[in-house]
């Protein structure tokens, strides 16, 4: 029953209370984020009603057709995001640079790097799609203007991460760094409520998804590690279920709940050099976040994720997440 359940801003200030230090200015930020995530939601879920399907016509810093429920969701965080007195600095998949903070608005410690509406390929045809969220705080409090150099930190320095996953059900997966948890949104009171505290990945899965398409793109390595999951030779002894949905989002939802392995390795260029396709600081670094923090490991296949110190902010990277004994599996057709 609705009434007997946690609400996340309950859940939010619990949390702020039992940190002594806690300000509320993370609070606050987590807050706007919700309010930005409910208002994406409405228009997804309108989205073949409204004149919102389809592209606008612009290519993003990605090389990608920029779809325009892509862009609106990028504006509301943009503008809901720089009033939030949280934030010094953001960063969006959408833009080339970084995000600053207008100095009429008050500024706070707090870097926020997010993808707007991932999976948006899906959108035309009805498939869940989502928003991904990382925040950094700065580590220099001298007052100057916040740099790239501050928001190019590892993936184990997040003070948060989580996702909003807009499916039959909108729902919101977050973590601080004490557990993973996750909210349903109740439509009819407006409000997210507690559903899935202290997710908690399978050790052991017995699903693989990878675009398999990708197959004579990617190295002998990782096509090892694909032939393992799809033979009887793996742990459990029978080929692995195949799930792809394309958005990174729900496929990584999946694996949570489920657990098995998410594989998107590097894919070799027409000019031979090989490359991953997911961006390491906003769809990476923070499911690499709740990976472990809900018992599961990520990789690139050489290393952990969250070691990884970004050169760049749209820096792509292999990915290989889920269940802890499947990417330890995967890492030793890696390594
Ligand atoms: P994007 O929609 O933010 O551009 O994200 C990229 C998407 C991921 O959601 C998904 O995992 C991947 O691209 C699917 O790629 P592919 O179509 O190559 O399988
Ligand atoms: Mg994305």
């Amino acid at each position: 029953m609705a009434q007997q359940q946690v609400t996340v801003t309950e859940h939010l200030l619990w949390h702020q209370i039992k940190s002594p230090a806690a300000t509320g200015v993370f609070t606050q930020l987590l807050y706007d984020l919700i309010l930005s995530a409910k208002l994406i939601s409405r228009s997804v879920s309108k989205a073949g009603l409204l004149d919102v399907l389809g592209e606008t016509g612009e290519v993003n810093v990605q090389g990608e057709n920029v779809q325009k429920l892509d862009d609106y969701a990028d504006k509301i965080l943009i503008h809901r995001m720089e009033r939030s007195g949280a934030l010094c600095l953001m960063a969006s998949e959408e833009h080339a640079d970084l995000i600053r903070i207008d100095p009429s608005f008050t500024r706070g410690d707090y870097m926020l790097i997010f993808d707007p509406l991932d999976g948006s390929s899906n959108i035309d045809v009805n498939v869940n799609v989502g928003t991904i969220f990382s925040i950094h705080r700065r580590a220099d409090h001298s007052g100057r203007e916040a740099s790239l150099e501050d928001i190019l930190q590892e993936g184990y320095r997040q003070v948060g991460a989580g996702y909003f996953l807009y499916g039959p059900s909108c729902m919101m997966v977050y973590s601080t760094g004490q557990g993973v948890h996750g909210f349903t949104l109740d439509p009819s009171v407006g409000e997210f409520l507690l559903s899935h505290p202290d997710m908690q990945i399978p050790r052991q899965g017995n699903i693989y998804s990878a675009n398999d398409g990708n197959y004579t793109l990617w190295d002998d390595k990782a096509r090892l590690a694909s032939d393992y999951f799809k033979s009887d030779r793996n742990r459990t002894g029978k080929p692995y279920t195949l799930r792809y949905v394309g958005s990174l989002v729900a496929d990584f939802h999946r694996t949570l709940l489920y657990g098995g392995v998410f594989m998107y390795p590097a894919v070799r260029k027409p000019d031979g050099r090989f490359e991953g396709k997911l961006r390491l600081m906003c769809e990476a670094s923070p499911l690499a976040f709740l990976a472990e923090q809900a018992g599961g490991r990520a990789t690139d296949g050489q290393r952990r994720i969250l070691e990884l110190k970004p050169y760049s902010l749209h820096q792509r990277a292999p990915l290989f997440i889920g269940s802890a004994n499947d990417v330890d599996d995967v890492m030793q057709f890696m390594s």
